[in-house]
């Protein structure tokens, strides 16, 4: 297969959430070495800088947080995906996970152009399925799958070029899932692999019968790896751990198998907060996740010490 050029793409964006400290994330994958494990790989690897919010006129709201700022974000980072996309595979270093409101609107629009369907993987302990009307903490990175699989409530929010039906999510990883997120995602068909399911069949059953959906319809796959998806003791750098999530070789041979489809075309690393981490570990775990999940064999993960 031919290696593609990957673009390195940071948002610092920290106005999903009241807790700060993810605007932090792109340089914490920049000092862990995110550029050279790829470029080691192969690749052709470019650091584009980050992105700031486009600038928004509107007022703050009274329950959602930062709602001018997270739109600004979707507006430039949906442009950004867009752009970059036609010229390789976009790795957008977050920030937390309200940024994938751009991302995600803008590889859809990316993959429309190109005449095919953007499938999303959502890896992650929540679903991130609330509506700015069903959100309690009001923090919006709770609510960018509603988004851009086109919800209602999002009216504040940029008008999507392409939403992503729930049939073309799936999701794996899920421990923590609100009432009327719930309720939502009863009524829809996204592939959700919780814990427990996992558990029982291990996480390659329900990764290969999602790419295997990818595939058919000639799809193009986007993945969006949330920190918390992994279990904390081994990746602590995030505000919303749950307990009893994906273990390091879980997580790595689902990057492995992402690597041989051959079907990613973007990936989001979201919600590190380095504020949180120790010494580092959380960064340079999510760092070695990316260089499998973009080709690195196993007997060339690099030995560390904390
Ligand atoms: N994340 N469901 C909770 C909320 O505040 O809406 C947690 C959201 C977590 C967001 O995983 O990116
Ligand atoms: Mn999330
Ligand atoms: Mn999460
Ligand atoms: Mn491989």
């Amino acid at each position: 297969m031919e290696k593609r050029d990957l673009l390195l793409v940071g948002a610092p964006m920290d106005a999903g959430k009241r807790r700060q400290g993810c605007r932090m994330g792109p340089d914490a994958y920049r000092v862990a070495g995110l550029e050279k494990a790829l470029s080691d790989l192969g690749y052709s690897v470019a650091d584009l800088g980050d992105v700031a919010p486009d600038p928004v006129d509107m007022a703050e709201h009274d329950h959602l947080f930062a709602l001018p700022e997270c739109v600004g974000w979707t507006r430039a980072l949906a442009r950004v995906a867009r752009d970059t996309a036609g010229r390789g595979i976009p790795i957008f270093m977050g920030g937390d996970h309200a940024l994938s409101m751009g991302t995600v609107a803008g590889m859809a629009a990316h993959a429309q152009d190109q005449g095919r369907p953007l499938f999303v993987l959502w890896l992650d302990a929540h679903s991130d399925f609330h509506t700015p009307n069903s959100t309690g903490s009001g923090n919006l990175h709770g609510t960018p799958v509603a988004y851009f699989t086109g919800q209602p409530g999002f009216e504040a929010f940029p008008p999507l070029a392409a939403p992503v039906p729930t049939d073309r999510v799936g999701m794996i990883g899920l421990r923590s899932v609100d009432p009327h997120e719930r309720a939502a995602l009863e009524k829809d068909k996204a592939m959700l692999a919780d814990m427990r399911s996992i558990d029982e069949h291990g996480i390659k059953a329900p990764l290969m019968a999602f790419l295997d959906k990818v595939r058919a319809t000639d799809g193009m796959l986007h993945v969006s790896l949330d920190v918390d998806f992994l279990e904390p003791a081994i990746a602590p750098a995030v505000g919303t751990t749950v307990p009893g999530g994906a273990t390091e070789r879980e997580a790595h041979l689902a990057m492995e198998l992402l690597h041989e489809s051959g079907l990613v075309c973007s990936l989001d690393l979201v919600e590190l907060n380095p504020f949180l981490d120790e010494r580092g570990r959380t960064a340079k775990l999510m760092v070695d996740l990316a260089a499998s999940l973009m080709g690195r064999r196993i007997f060339d993960r690099p030995t560390r010490s904390f």
